[in-house]
């Protein structure tokens, strides 16, 4: 069997259950790299003052780690900069955040150049690499570049931006087509998936290949929509530890008498905190006799808080948890606990199985996981109700959700009282296909789905067709070094 080499900026093996921050999809991945053998490759999370080639080679709990510290110009300008501050706001759309600085994109383009450089020598000829997120877009390219001839796929966890707001990049077409020197490239949804085609017909002047390739730069690559799911054992394991029940106990013991409202967020603009309070006052405005009925306990570990857009947002999100509970607590209680730290993910579990409603209310996510585990950790007996955004990529699968635009505060007050007041035959029949989907789609389904169609994507020269899918046109081209040149400024 073929070794499976797994690429991402960083590396998080688990190292013992439940403890953050390794989440399900470290637990797949890792559970993929034991049964491939083979390695996962990315950065360290430590700085240097000069940027060497060196790696740092681990085994942690049966899987190969192998690291490499970026310099601190690096951390700057391609993890803070074009990653963080450029490419994760405009694709979800926030145009309005995303800086537009050549010196970030250098950044960038130099940290996957360098990943590749260290890459490449540890690859082996039978080897399957799988590249992961939007930090790394050029790496297949850089590779492709020093010779590795190998199947490559890449796979974006966050959503793909239509072209009209793609394009408000400088070099967009330099990104996308780094993209063709993969064999296979994974989004999420069907949403993402078209958006990229549409930018690929329309912009880039694509075409489709006969057996539905896309070909555009005069390469060709496979793209295919693979929603990423829950380690459900895993999950429900957790959510069954002893750590669970006492966290479950102590958010028992802290709402009786009242409902219990989970959110569970990484502190991000694009998770839709703010709009999510301002639709939770506006519930409290319009529902004075619940006033007291409910808490509403939000978690927010602190995010990327050396980017400018995230002090911003933690300080405002601060002030409004101050507003709303000043002016609608009472003596003895307070309807908004706001949280700004992580749990352990066995706590967690526990705290989801004491809610009675999650609030998921991205304003865009390319899938977002709180959803499935909220629904996974519930008792079946007695399951909670999912309140969750139409621009979550969940809500494509989870549609027995309560499925609200998080935008709109009137409909997220209507939402969580419809929510609230749901009859127990109704929430165990939405929470039943809830999980039927969970079962159906989990992290296992995605992870062996993607990694064979990579190998059966990998097909060196293959006729392309034209436009109308009927003549040859192009034979598919491989780079190389020799017949790059810079692409032209978009
Ligand atoms: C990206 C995409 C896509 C949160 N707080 C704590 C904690 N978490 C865990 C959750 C969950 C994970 O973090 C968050 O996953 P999401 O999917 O919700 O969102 P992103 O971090 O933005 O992930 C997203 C995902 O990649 C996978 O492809 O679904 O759309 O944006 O697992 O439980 N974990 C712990 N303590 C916390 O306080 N331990």
């Amino acid at each position: 069997m073929s070794r499976l080499i797994v690429v991402s900026n960083r590396v998080t093996v688990p190292e013992r259950p439940g403890e953050a921050p390794a989440g399900g999809l470290a637990v797949a991945l890792s559970a993929a790299l034991k049964e491939y053998s083979g390695f996962w490759f990315g950065w360290s999370g430590a700085t240097t003052s000069e940027f060497s080639n060196r790696i740092q080679m681990r085994r942690i709990n049966d899987v190969t780690v192998v690291t490499v510290d970026l310099e601190e110009s690096d951390f700057q300008e391609y993890y803070n900069g074009f990653a963080n501050g450029t490419l994760w706001p405009l694709f979800h759309y926030r145009i309005d955040l995303t800086a537009y600085d050549r010196s970030f994109s250098e950044g960038y383009e130099r940290v996957n150049h360098r990943f590749a450089q260290t890459l490449a020598p540890l690859i082996e000829p039978d080897d399957l690499i799988w590249v992961h997120d939007y930090h790394l877009i050029p790496l297949g390219r850089e590779l492709r570049l020093l010779g590795v001839t190998n199947p490559i796929g890449f796979f974006l966890h966050i959503p793909w931006p239509a072209p009209q707001i793609l394009t408000t990049l400088p070099r967009h077409r330099k990104l996308v087509e780094s993209l063709f020197s993969y064999d296979l490239v994974g989004f999420q949804t069907d949403e993402w998936l078209w958006a990229f085609e549409s930018y690929v017909l329309g912009e880039a002047g694509g075409a489709w290949a006969a057996d539905g390739r896309l070909q555009a730069f005069g390469q060709t690559l496979r793209a295919q929509a693979f929603p990423i799911g829950l380690d459900l054992e895993e999950f429900q394991e957790l959510a069954r530890s002893p750590v669970a029940l006492r966290a479950f106990d102590r958010m028992a013991a802290h709402s009786v008498f009242r409902s219990l409202i989970v959110g569970v967020d990484r502190l991000d603009y694009s998770k839709g905190l703010e709009e999510r309070l301002y639709g939770f006052e506006a519930f409290l405005e319009q529902n004075p006799e619940l006033r007291r009925e409910v808490l509403y306990l939000q978690v927010a570990p602190t995010s990327r808080g050396e980017v400018e857009a995230y002090q911003d947002l933690r300080g405002r999100i601060d002030a409004l948890c101050g507003r709303i509970n000043a002016i609608y607590a009472d003596m003895d209680s307070a309807p908004i606990r706001y949280v700004n730290r992580g749990y352990r993910r066995d706590e967690l579990a526990g705290i989801y199985r004491a809610a009675s409603v999650c609030l998921v209310t991205p304003l865009r996510d390319g899938m977002n996981l709180v959803a499935k585990e909220y629904v996974a950790a519930q008792d079946p007996d007695d399951p909670g109700v999912l309140m969750l955004s139409r621009f979550a990529g969940a809500a494509r699968q989870m549609t027995e959700a309560v499925i609200v635009n998080p935008y709109s505060r009137e409909e997220l007050a209507d939402g969580l009282k419809l929510a609230l007041s749901m009859s127990l035959a109704e929430r165990r029949a939405r929470y039943e296909s809830l999980m039927a989907g969970i079962r159906r789609s989990n992290v296992k389904v995605w992870r062996d789905s993607f990694v064979d169609a990579l190998a059966t994507a990998h097909e060196p020269f293959l006729p392309l067709m034209d436009g109308a899918g009927e003549e040859p046109v192009l034979p598919r081209a491989r780079i190389s070094p020799s017949d790059v040149s810079e692409p032209s400024e978009a």
